[in-house]
């Protein structure tokens, strides 16, 4: 899929601010500074679509980007920043499970993992909250240009060992550095939109 024009929609603190229309959500979760602001403009092509930092806890808020009027990305705050005043943590957490438990038109979660590391405490609750939402979901080992290519396949298969033993869903890996694995990712993005 190409997409032509993808457009910033709107940052929504409150349900009452998701759009209103019925287009399908697809939706990025995972840790701060994972990469789902990358994972946007990696996916499209451009730099500053999605804002992104260094600085883990740049995504504040739920921003909604439209992709040629065919869905949304939904970019969401990562969670577990551990800088961020317990305060903050807890406003995050509440704005994340709310979108997740509120919004009628998520097709498709994709939920990034950083492919160094073994799965947080958070991450393990993440996987667990979206288990138990019965949402269609795709695992995303992101950073793989980190690793020695010919590593990346057999540590992809260690991460799902670990965190979805059952291997029910998906596992692939991702470098918006390398912009190697988008069209796998595109294809099953493909099979939620339409
Ligand atoms: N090497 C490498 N760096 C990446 C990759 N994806 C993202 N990054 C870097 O990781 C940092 C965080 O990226 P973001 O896209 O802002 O991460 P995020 O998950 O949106 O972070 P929050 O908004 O804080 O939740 C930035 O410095 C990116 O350049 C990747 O695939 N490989
Ligand atoms: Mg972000």
């Amino acid at each position: 899929m190409i997409i032509k024009n993808p457009e910033f929609k709107i940052s929504a603190v409150s349900p009452k601010q998701y759009p209103t229309d019925t287009l399908p959500q697809i939706v990025l979760v995972g840790k701060s500074n994972v990469g789902k602001s990358s994972f946007i403009n990696t996916m499209v092509n451009r730099k500053k679509l999605a804002r992104t930092s260094s600085e883990p806890g740049k995504t504040r808020q739920i921003n909604f980007y439209n992709m040629d009027n065919k869905f949304y990305f939904v970019d969401l705050p990562g969670y577990g920043y551990s800088k961020m005043s317990k305060q903050e943590q807890v406003r995050v957490g509440n704005f994340i499970e709310e979108y997740l438990s509120s919004c009628k038109n998520i097709s498709l979660i994709i939920f990034l993992i950083d492919i160094r590391h073994l799965p947080t405490e958070n991450d393990k609750l993440m996987y667990r909250y979206i288990i138990d939402s019965e949402r269609p979901c795709v695992v995303i080992a992101n950073k793989a240009d980190k690793i020695a290519v010919t590593k990346v396949d057999a540590v992809v298969t260690d991460l799902q060992a670990e965190l979805n033993p059952l291997k029910d869903l998906k596992f692939i890996p991702f470098s918006s550095e390398r912009k190697i694995y988008t069209n796998a990712v595109w294809e099953i993005i493909e099979r939620y939109v339409n």
